[in-house]
């Protein structure tokens, strides 16, 4: 299985690391509105030597509460930081945001990716995407991200959330984007529950039958805290724990915060994948 980008045909053969890029203001140390897009270069950079074959760079916060941005900020804060990578890295260039306006100018500044946890379901975000040759990330939620874990509720978690994930992938389809550029992802903690993001865990074979690359961000997670009382400092170990147990059912890119750490357990998978067989085989 390969995605198809403007920049290149990445394979999926074997599983890749997306790494995080947070431009957001809270994100950086100093909490300023001014964001130095040099320290968010030389963090992609970083994260792209530790193995990284995908940056997902996102200038909007979309955690539990968090206050909705601009399209002018978010393009401020992605923009110059799009610019500087695109064409200069191996690295597929992703941007996490979910407004057309924004969608545009981040492919204008040459993203090869767009990263939507709505689905492409704002008003002219579809046409956008299609206008273009990107690849897009179809991410399901529940609610919206204000509000969304106030109260959760399915009757079938599994059944509901790969229904709508092969309901959008089919109007990007309708509208001329091929399947080789769509990428579908469950969704952990976007209105869901402990237990519904363990059942979608349990069950993550499922989203992979859809035969879309699929994509999963676990990486220091509250039901990783819920499970082991952990702070998100301490969340190293149960993060690649889920990362290990999402590749064994099927997911193909992990989105991460620790992209050397995931990098080596992808590389102990493929080696034990890559043994010859013993006699007992054949
Ligand atoms: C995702 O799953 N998530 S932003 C709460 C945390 C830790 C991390 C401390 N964008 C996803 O990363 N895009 C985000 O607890 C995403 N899939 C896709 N495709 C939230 C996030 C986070 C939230």
């Amino acid at each position: 299985m390969h995605l198809h980008t403007p920049g290149t045909n990445l394979s999926l053969d074997r599983p890749v690391v997306m790494g995080i890029l947070n431009v957001t203001p809270d994100s950086f140390a100093d909490g300023g509105h001014f964001l130095d897009p040099g320290a968010a270069i030389a963090r992609a950079r970083t994260m792209i030597g530790e193995g990284a074959a995908i940056i997902d760079i996102g200038g909007e916060s979309t955690r539990p509460g968090a206050v909705p941005v601009t399209a002018e900020d978010e393009m401020r804060r992605v923009v110059p930081v799009i610019e500087a990578l695109a064409g200069t890295v191996e690295a597929v260039i992703s941007v996490d945001t979910t407004k057309p306006e924004v969608m545009a100018a981040a492919i204008a500044a040459g993203a090869d990716m767009i990263n939507d946890v709505n689905a492409l379901r704002a008003p002219g975000a579809l046409d956008v995407v299609a206008a273009a040759d990107v690849a897009v990330c179809l991410m399901h939620m529940q609610g919206e991200p204000r509000t969304m874990q106030q109260d959760p509720c399915y009757a079938d978690v599994v059944a509901e959330v790969s229904a709508f994930l092969a309901e959008r992938a089919r109007h990007c389809v309708d509208a001329g984007i091929s399947r080789s550029r769509i990428v579908v992802d469950p969704g952990f903690g976007f209105g869901k529950t402990l237990a519904h993001n363990l059942q979608m865990m349990r069950h993550l074979d499922r989203f992979s039958s859809l035969g879309l690359a699929l994509l999963v961000g676990l990486s220091r997670k509250s039901m990783i805290g819920a499970v082991l009382d952990r702070p998100v400092r301490d969340r190293l170990a149960g993060s690649l724990a889920l990362a290990v147990l999402a590749v064994a059912r099927g997911a193909r890119i992990l989105r991460v915060h620790d992209v050397g750490p995931t990098v080596d357990a992808l590389r102990m998978i493929a080696a034990v994948d890559a043994v010859e067989p013993s006699d007992a085989e054949g």
